[in-house]
């Protein structure tokens, strides 16, 4: 792991959205991967928790969610994946995310979104070195998780073929995960899904007759 004062300068520097250096990019995607492949599929999350939705490059907004909740590591945070393209930050965005990640990884989980591959990024990082570090850590990424065994959160939905979370405990981790079956909550003693994926103007909103909400964390989009 790295020497806490490194990764503290590194977190401050990108405080002020100021990039890592491709030397910089490669030892913390190293140190973060180290830490994701001992997550689980389902990686349990413990309350109290902030859960926040696509962020998609939008750096300031990030920061302002920060300012609102609480800082990492004072407020804990699960993030629903969609760190990269659109916005004008992603780089920016994602080093944050996983330098933080390293540091507090008890306080942050970081879940993997469908932008977070190479198939379906856009941008390419300034760099085709960083582009790939970045790329090969998102293979490392928990596609899900599970707040207090209740609350279930991904990033856009499941597949029909999933009825319970053992299901999804048994995936091959790389692979995304869509569409939701009805009987999924009942099923695996679950109050509520959380997702994110879908533009909501609101930031949010419910449905599934509660079952279900959708967050997303990338205003103005
Ligand atoms: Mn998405």
């Amino acid at each position: 792991m790295p020497e806490t004062g490194d990764i503290d300068r590194q977190i401050e520097q990108l405080m002020e959205c100021k990039a890592l250096s491709e030397a910089e990019v490669k030892t913390l995607c190293e140190h973060a991967r180290a830490i994701l492949v001992e997550e689980w599929n389902v990686q349990p999350v413990k309350c109290p928790v902030t859960v926040c939705g696509d962020i998609h490059g939008q750096f300031y907004d990030l920061l302002e969610l920060f300012r609102i909740d609480g800082s990492s590591p004072d407020t804990n945070y699960l993030f629903m994946g969609d760190y990269v393209d659109r916005g004008y930050y992603s780089v920016e965005t994602v080093s944050l995310l996983v330098a933080l990640k390293v540091r507090y990884r008890d306080r942050l989980t970081i879940l993997k979104g469908n932008h977070e591959s190479r198939q379906i990024t856009q941008v390419k990082y300034g760099n085709a070195n960083v582009w790939k570090h970045f790329t090969d850590l998102f293979d490392y990424l928990p596609l899900t998780a599970l707040i207090e065994s209740q609350v279930f959160c991904l990033h856009g939905g499941l597949s029909p073929s999933l009825d319970t979370l053992d299901n999804i405990r048994s995936l091959d981790r790389i692979q995304e995960v869509p569409h939701e079956g009805p009987m999924f909550n009942h099923t695996n003693g679950l109050t509520l899904i959380s997702r994110a994926h879908q533009l909501f103007i609101e930031g949010f909103n419910w449905c599934q007759e509660k079952n279900v909400v959708t967050v997303f964390s990338a205003p103005n989009y």
